[in-house]
């Protein structure tokens, strides 16, 4: 497509996400989600989720498997320095330190996680390799990195010199106060990547990175790395991943109940509205915080919803990649 026709697209795309403030009985009810759509889809958190998508499809039409895709998706923004809050260049913690939190779910209900993991490019691959060749789903911090070293990933330097500024610019305050999307500035700063795929089969998978909320305390491990929090696949149903203030999600366990609305019957856009509705019911917090749910179920139907305005997704489907603004529980 060329970057015109895409522009358009984008453009198209988010005209029709953005609604206004949305009370508890007004939540819409998405009827664009009929039937089976033409696999493979792939969605994916943010606006980096365009690249991370376009390689997952790569893998799938050149005959990988759906687990494969998901990973090498993720892969993207983990390794692009640019990308302040996944992987290589992702903000540090308090102490200047980068500490990164992965996880994988595969169609055969494995999953491989790590967490507070430093010096490591790719997480999800040692996620990955978690789940494919060990008896345990998570390893963490000192453990992670020896079992990452041992199987043949080198030591690197995450902090940039951009990521590394901006740490000591944070020191002058060393407040902790993470404002909704600050992450999300075009060209600089982004969020976490959750990606979620269903392949020609209707097999499913699904992946999660990030180097968690910047200026974090050290040791601190959000959402991302839990299974059930920051990511969920259920190949019998579908899948879901989070992005936003991980203790949030990790306090009403988002991405599972996501899956689990959609096992009861709800579509993916409806689980998504109920699982923040959930966290608007029950954490008064959410009122400074965003959060954003993305889902997808074996047919490939795909939902979105947050609790503030700004999030964005990429769902690629039917040939196209398209940037859509989510529908979100705030107006603002
Ligand atoms: C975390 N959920 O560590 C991640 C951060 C994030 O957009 O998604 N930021 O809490």
């Amino acid at each position: 497509m060329n970057r015109r026709k895409f522009i358009e697209k984008v453009a198209a795309a988010g005209a029709v996400g953005v609604i206004p403030k949305l009370l508890q009985s007004q939540l819409p009810t998405v009827t664009a989600e009929a039937g089976t759509q033409s696999l493979p889809i792939i969605i994916s958190t943010w606006n980096h989720g365009l690249d991370a998508n376009q390689a997952a499809v790569d893998v799938l039409q050149k005959g990988g498997g759906v687990t494969d895709a998901v990973e090498q998706g993720v892969r993207v923004p983990e390794a692009d320095p640019k990308n302040m809050s996944v992987g290589l260049g992702g903000l540090p913690d308090r102490e200047g330190k980068v500490t990164l939190d992965a996880c994988i779910m595969g169609p055969d209900g494995n999953a491989g996680s790590v967490c507070f993991l430093e010096h490591i490019v790719h997480p999800i691959s040692v996620a990955r390799l978690v789940m494919d060749h060990t008896p345990h789903v998570m390893l963490s911090g000192e453990g992670a990195l020896q079992f990452a070293l041992e199987n043949g990933f080198k030591k690197e330097n995450l902090l940039t010199p951009a990521a590394e500024k901006a740490w000591k610019n944070w020191l002058n305050t060393s407040n902790y106060d993470p404002q909704p999307n600050w992450e999300n500035q075009p060209n600089e700063f982004h969020d976490t990547i959750g990606l979620l795929a269903v392949d020609k089969n209707g097999d499913m998978a699904g992946a999660c990175t990030t180097s968690g909320m910047g200026f974090k305390m050290r040791g601190r491990v959000g959402d991302s790395p839990i299974i059930g929090a920051g990511l969920y696949v259920d190949n019998e149903v579908g899948g879901a991943t989070a992005t936003g203030m991980g203790e949030l999600v990790m306090k009403t366990l988002g991405s599972f109940l996501v899956v689990e609305l959609m096992r009861q019957g709800k579509s993916p856009q409806a689980a998504c509205e109920e699982a923040v509705m959930r966290i608007v019911r029950k954490l008064p917090e959410h009122k400074k915080y965003q959060i954003g749910y993305i889902a997808l179920d074996k047919k490939g139907q795909s939902g979105a919803f947050s609790l503030k305005k700004g999030f964005n997704y990429a769902l690629y489907q039917a040939d196209e990649n398209l940037l859509i603004d989510s529908q979100s529980y705030f107006d603002s």
